[in-house]
């Protein structure tokens, strides 16, 4: 497909190395995606699903020890130690590369390698970057194919540069103890080896779009985030962006594709998702920033995804899609998870693929009872999403008014806050925290730092990231404004207080709102928060004007106690933390204790 010397010296070496039988390229065309989902039926790796209920449809099952992105396995394999940083693992390249050939060594005996040419973001706009990834799964084929640009037009416009990044993924013998996922970034180079699941093997999501792009976006200035980018609408036609960066499973790809309560709607008010998951950003000639999504499908979470939920999740999932480690409804041959209905089916297999007995589902121990995995996922095309925006194929992104930050904080945080300045906003990221979710192995639940949604996906030392924001600050001369929501306040029984979902339009509008000096607010000593009144509760069901005003209340002495917790964190990440976040944090001490 190619003469790209570059690009057939390295598959070559890798071949040698991994031992396929064959090499396959992967072209982007329909008729060879068809035959290779024909294959995957063949082989069990997928199961083809009630094709009149969901057309193009498939259900996989990962391992059972699979379901998750391992952070504990995760490298940043930099020549020097410091690079990396105390936040990331880091391995010595040299180190890491021998141990992980041996890994991969014949690891591909007996089947293909695939090599699919891809693009993060629109072939031929100036924001793109190219990937190439080898693999022996064809779960990772059929899911790169929705979800970047992949196939011939890619390696056409790759031409004869050396310039894409090489990735190499083979499942070996899935073993967890041996299983890693390694960035080398010096040598724009990922391997990942014994996953078959989503972040751990997609290596055009996490591992180039976040991790390797982080680091040439440090180099090339501009950005790379965990961030969702959408349009409000408002009755006159007008469109304004917002960025959100909430940790894995912290409610992204709902709010991207929010849909607006009646009272709005009725008025013409409309929400596009242009991505809900990962933003680029660049400052345009404008001097505002400017945000692409790099992906051309969602890898969203399928438990809590409904009709009420999130109604254009759920119709983006009705045709062909993927679904990972969902429950399977033998009865019509389609898929069910928690929260997509109360009709759990009767006769159905678990995510494990074994016999589920709806029953016996305990939610203090979902992993172990439920029908679909807790981290199940669905990959579908952004195509297919109601309201993907018109500006998703654009070449030049949406320019941003807002980005907002954003965590799972039962006590602590305000529904929304302020930043006073983009050296603030970037402090308000840097201090984020949030409970961990299903998304990452590991214990669900448990407050922790994630400095704007990135903790996992830095590609370098977090305190030079700071650095790097705080930088960027400086170079745009119309930067958005930043702010800070938390949908998850809970009462003393632990139910959410606020409604969430398509009432967050509420708390958008009021962003909005700010960037535009269209309201007020009062000044506390974390930052900017509504007059209560100015949050519209009109049409919610037991939600006053009182309900905000404690959704907005500041509690000095867990902010207190919170900045104790960020003092030790910033230790952590060591002495690149800029000495603007310790003048911010000494800063927001003083305020809070006048
Ligand atoms: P990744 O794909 O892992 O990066 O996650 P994401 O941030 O896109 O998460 P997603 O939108 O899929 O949200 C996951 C979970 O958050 C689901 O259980 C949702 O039901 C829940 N959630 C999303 N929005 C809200 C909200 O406004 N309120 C409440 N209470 N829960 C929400
Ligand atoms: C996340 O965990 O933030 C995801 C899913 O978006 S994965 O692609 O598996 O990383
Ligand atoms: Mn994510």
């Amino acid at each position: 497909m190619t003469n790209n010397k570059y690009v057939l010296d390295w598959i070559n070496e890798m071949a040698e190395l991994t031992q396929p039988d064959s090499i396959v390229w992967i072209d982007g065309s329909e008729e060879q995606t068809e035959a290779l989902r024909a294959e995957a039926c063949r082989k069990g790796e997928m199961i083809k699903l009630n094709e009149e209920l969901l057309p193009g449809c498939y259900l996989h099952r990962t391992a059972v020890n699979d379901v998750a992105r391992v952070e504990g396995r995760t490298f940043i394999c930099t020549r020097k130690k410091e690079d990396a940083g105390n936040i990331n693992n880091w391995m010595d390249p040299k180190e890491c590369y021998a141990t992980l050939t041996e890994l991969f060594r014949g690891s591909m005996k007996g089947g293909p390698m695939y090599v699919i040419p891809y693009s993060m973001g629109v072939v031929g706009s100036d924001f793109a970057k190219i990937g190439i990834e080898l693999t022996d799964s064809l779960y990772v084929v059929l899911n790169m194919l929705i979800m970047t640009r992949a196939g011939k037009t890619v390696i056409d416009a790759l031409g004869d540069s050396p310039d894409f990044v090489k990735g190499l993924h083979a499942r070996a013998e899935l073993d967890e103890k041996k299983r890693y996922i390694c960035h080398f970034p010096e040598d724009n180079t990922i391997w990942s080896v014994n996953s078959g699941y989503g972040g751990n093997v997609l290596l055009g999501k996490k591992c180039f779009a976040l991790r390797i792009a982080s680091w040439l976006g440090r180099l090339e200035g501009w950005m790379a985030e965990h961030m969702l980018i959408l349009g409000v609408e408002y009755p006159n036609g007008e469109i304004k962006y917002v960025t959100a960066a909430f940790p894995s499973a912290c409610g992204k790809t709902n709010l991207a594709m929010l849909i607006p309560p009646e009272i709005y709607r009725k008025q013409g008010y409309k929400v596009w998702c242009v991505g809900d998951d990962i933003a680029w950003l660049r400052i345009g000639k404008d001097g505002r920033l400017w945000a692409v999504n790099p992906e051309n499908g969602f890898f969203g979470v399928a438990p809590g995804t409904n009709e009420h939920s999130n109604p254009n999740a759920l119709a983006a999932t009705r045709k062909d899609t993927i679904f990972t480690n969902v429950c399977h409804n033998l009865d019509n041959n389609t898929v069910w998870w928690e929260g997509l209905d109360n009709n759990p089916p009767h006769n159905a297999l678990n995510w494990r693929g074994e016999k589920w007995d709806y029953t016996k589902y305990d939610k203090a121990d979902k992993v172990g009872t439920s029908g679909a995995h807790p981290n199940s996922r669905f990959t579908a095309p952004a195509k297919n999403c109601p309201c993907v925006s018109s500006e998703f194929d654009s070449l030049t992104g949406v320019p941003v008014s807002a980005i907002v930050f954003g965590g799972r904080r039962a006590k602590t945080a305000p529904l929304v806050y302020q930043s006073t300045s983009w050296q603030n906003g970037a402090f308000v990221g840097s201090i984020m925290a949030s409970e961990t979710t299903a998304a990452a192995a590991g214990a669900v639940g448990v407050v922790r730092r994630d400095p704007m949604a990135m903790r996992p996906f830095v590609g370098y030392d977090m305190g030079d990231y700071f650095g790097h924001w705080l930088e960027m600050g400086k170079r745009i001369p119309n930067p958005p404004k930043i702010f800070h929501v938390n949908w998850f306040r809970t009462d003393a029984d632990g139910n959410f207080i606020w409604p969430g979902y398509g009432d967050n339009m509420r708390v958008l509008l009021w962003i909005l709102a700010r960037c535009e000096d269209k309201v007020g607010a009062e000044i506390t000593p974390i930052g900017y928060v509504p007059h209560a009144e100015d949050i519209n509760v009109e049409g919610l069901d037991g939600v006053t004007v009182d309900t905000v005003r404690e959704l907005l209340s500041v509690d000095r002495e867990s902010w207190l106690e919170d900045c104790k917790n960020i003092r030790d964190f910033y230790a952590q990440i060591g002495e690149r933390v800029p000495a603007e976040m310790y003048e911010e944090l000494k800063a927001l001490e003083e305020r809070l204790q006048k």
